[in-house]
């Protein structure tokens, strides 16, 4: 409907924020209604007849419409008051410094980090640690209250997803915080909405909304160690990614590499695009990403390389099996 803030709310935040946009529209429009009718009624009952050179009676002011001239739009701006701070205080309950965030996300130039604190009292895989890193897909689960922490390690970024909900901004040396009770399983798209630097318009955001026992199941299998090489090609793709300056920007869990200046690619395999959304996960994509990145993503973070034909294929095989 022309009147939504957002088609298809699926969060409780935005359903909130939805009904409370409607209602700011439909006052608008009905009083927008109501000049527009004033001005034609007025001008056509009170224009100057033909013949008639008379000035009219002089006016003086009138109580009764002035009382509801001022008291009117009064009452609608004290209501409008109310309702917006009622609806930001549901949206935005404060946070209680105890407790714990269900997920952190770091903004980066030009890239999102996601990782999910453990909890300590419940039992862990083998060898899984604290926290489980990914990078730009976002898994949440749907049907209860997430706490998200939001920061940055550079410039501010802003989360939004409009069918989740708010806009929040991530800002260096800061730590904020969002609310969001996700309805549906589903996929979910946002953008970063802080202009950030170059490559702002393709920092997107994915959100894989899941039921809770899908997303306990994902969240398991990516706090495993990534998968050794599975066969020549890829075991020499992983020696080339260790001992290039690949490892010293990117983790891999399991290995040495355990850089923290690009996404972690511990199971970059599995996520269903890289680059935010630039391009869709296969060797094929993974190899010209590794050719040219500063032609793909022009001014990301990433430096050119000079590397044969040969290394790139196998580095790309190396990858793409990290599922
Ligand atoms: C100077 C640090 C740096 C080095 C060295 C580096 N990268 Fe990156 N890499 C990045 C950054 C930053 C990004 C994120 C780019 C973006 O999306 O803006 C990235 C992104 C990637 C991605 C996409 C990940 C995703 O999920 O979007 C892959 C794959 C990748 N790098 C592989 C490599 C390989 C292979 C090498 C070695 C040949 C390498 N990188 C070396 C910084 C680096
Ligand atoms: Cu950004």
């Amino acid at each position: 409907m022309f009147l939504q803030a957002v088609e298809d709310p699926q969060s409780f935040q935005a359903e909130h924020i939805n009904r409370l946009f409607n209602q700011f529209n439909i006052a608008a429009a009905c009083i927008l209604l109501l000049v527009v009718f004033l001005v034609i009624y007025v001008t056509t009952k009170y224009r100057r007849r033909h013949g008639d050179d008379s000035e009219g009676a002089p006016i003086e002011g009138n109580r009764r419409v002035e009382i509801l001239m001022i008291g009117f739009p009064t009452v609608l701006l004290a209501w409008f008051f109310y309702k917006t701070l009622a609806v930001s205080s549901a949206v935005m309950p404060p946070v209680n410094p105890t407790r714990q965030p269900d997920i952190i996300i770091t903004g980066h130039q030009f890239w999102w980090e996601v990782s999910y604190p453990r909890n300590a009292g419940t039992p862990n895989p083998a060898n899984s640690p604290n926290y489980v890193i990914t990078a730009n897909e976002v898994h949440l689960p749907v049907g209860r209250p997430l706490l998200m922490e939001l920061r940055s390690a550079d410039v501010i970024h802003d989360w939004w997803v409009p069918q989740l909900g708010n806009k929040m901004d991530l800002v260096p040396g800061n730590k904020n915080y969002l609310w969001l009770n996700i309805r549906r399983p589903g996929d979910y798209i946002g953008a970063c909405s802080e202009f950030c630097g170059q490559q702002h318009a393709w920092m997107r955001i994915h959100v894989v909304a899941q039921e809770p026992a899908d997303f306990a199941r994902w969240l398991d299998s990516n706090a495993r160690n990534a998968n050794p090489p599975a066969d020549a090609l890829a075991r020499a793709g992983e020696t080339l990614f260790q001992t290039r300056t690949c490892a010293g920007c990117h983790r891999i869990r399991g290995t040495p590499a355990d850089g923290a200046a690009g996404p972690d690619l511990t199971h970059v395999g599995n996520r269903s695009t890289i680059l935010t959304g630039l391009l869709s996960t296969n060797e094929e994509n993974l190899a010209s990403w590794i050719d040219h990145p500063q032609e793909i993503k022009q001014g990301s973070y990433m430096p050119s390389f000079m590397f044969s034909k040969d290394s790139i294929k196998a580095i790309a095989h190396y990858l793409e099996q990290l599922k």
